[in-house]
């Protein structure tokens, strides 16, 4: 037989639903005016990557749903533990008449499990996304169509066409308030849908060869050599520059990419041949004494080419 709890309805405190549901209501439309405000589908669907990077590189949509893969985990716990925080704050806040002390929850193991196996999760699968990316990007076992050296320095950039043996010079661009300083940086060309392998050097401190529409950088470090391989599979110039702070004239350590078809690619190795800029710029040109190339990596040109001379 049941029978009524006397007085049980008289400590009856939580607010009316209606209430509740305007506070909601405000959250969800502060929310929404923040997600809306000066953004475009176009730009919230590649998360407010540069727009050129969409189809750059055969790795662009590995990196751009490992981007957009994170912040929407990373927004989805945000909402809900701030939603939880919020609720908390107001449908259990103190009111008048409440006891003191308010029935204390800790040592409450399933709770404790809980929230220490949720998190262990969610490290686990964003470290699951970002080694399966980082070893798909990294990947080295495929033979390259080609392979470039790319020799930083301060502050400029010097790349090597290994296989065709042809280089490009450059000198730092000079940002003085005059147009065209895109014209003096030196360019990087590249043909389209062909594998390219890059070795990275510096002549002197570190720096990093960063072209922001392929979404990946690495770093060039002093008698170290970096590698990684990429396809370019999107026609178009594109800007790159060092992303390590290397001293006074770093911002100006600028290049460009063309990547071209395979045609106008050839037309611009047999330039650098015409205009004598055959054979490798190696480590003879390094600055001396700040240099030792670490002698069992070798692999591209520049670790074999006049090391001795130093
Ligand atoms: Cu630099």
């Amino acid at each position: 037989m049941p029978t009524s709890t006397p007085g049980k309805a008289s400590v009856e405190t939580t607010r009316p639903a209606a209430s509740r549901f305007r506070y909601a209501g405000a959250g969800l439309a502060a929310l929404g005016a923040l997600a809306l405000s000066g953004c475009s589908a176009d730009q919230l669907a590649r998360g407010y990557l540069p727009a050129e990077s969409v189809g750059a590189t055969n790795m662009t949509p590995t990196i751009q749903s490992l981007w957009n893969g994170s912040w929407i985990a990373a927004l989805g716990v945000g909402v809900l533990v701030w939603g939880l925080t919020i609720w908390c704050v107001i449908a259990y806040r103190r009111r008048a008449g409440d006891p003191e002390v308010p029935p204390q929850l800790r040592y409450h193991l399933p709770l404790e499990v809980m929230y220490t196996a949720i998190p262990l999760f969610m490290v686990a699968v964003l470290f699951y996304y970002t080694a399966t990316s980082q070893a798909a990007i990294l990947d080295l076992e495929q033979e390259p169509d080609h392979t470039v050296e790319v020799v930083a320095k301060q502050w400029s950039w010097d790349f090597n066409y290994v296989d065709e043996d042809v280089y490009e010079t450059g000198v730092q661009a000079a940002l003085d308030g005059e147009e065209g300083a895109e014209d003096r940086v030196p360019t990087l060309v590249l043909p389209v849908d062909e594998r390219v392998e890059f070795v990275l050097f510096a002549r002197d401190v570190n720096h990093s060869f960063w072209i922001p529409a392929f979404l990946f950088k690495m770093d060039n470090i002093a008698g170290r050599e970096n590698r990684f391989q990429v396809v370019p599979t999107k026609e178009g110039t594109f800007q790159g520059k060092c992303a390590e702070l290397c001293g006074e004239y770093h911002s100006e350590m600028l290049f460009n990419v063309e990547v071209v078809s395979r045609e106008e690619y050839d037309d611009y190795i047999a330039g650098l041949e015409e205009a004598g800029q055959t054979g490798q710029l190696g480590t003879e040109l390094n600055r001396s004494g700040v240099i030792e190339t670490d002698e069992g990596r070798t692999g591209g040109n520049i670790t074999g080419n006049g090391r001795n001379e130093n």
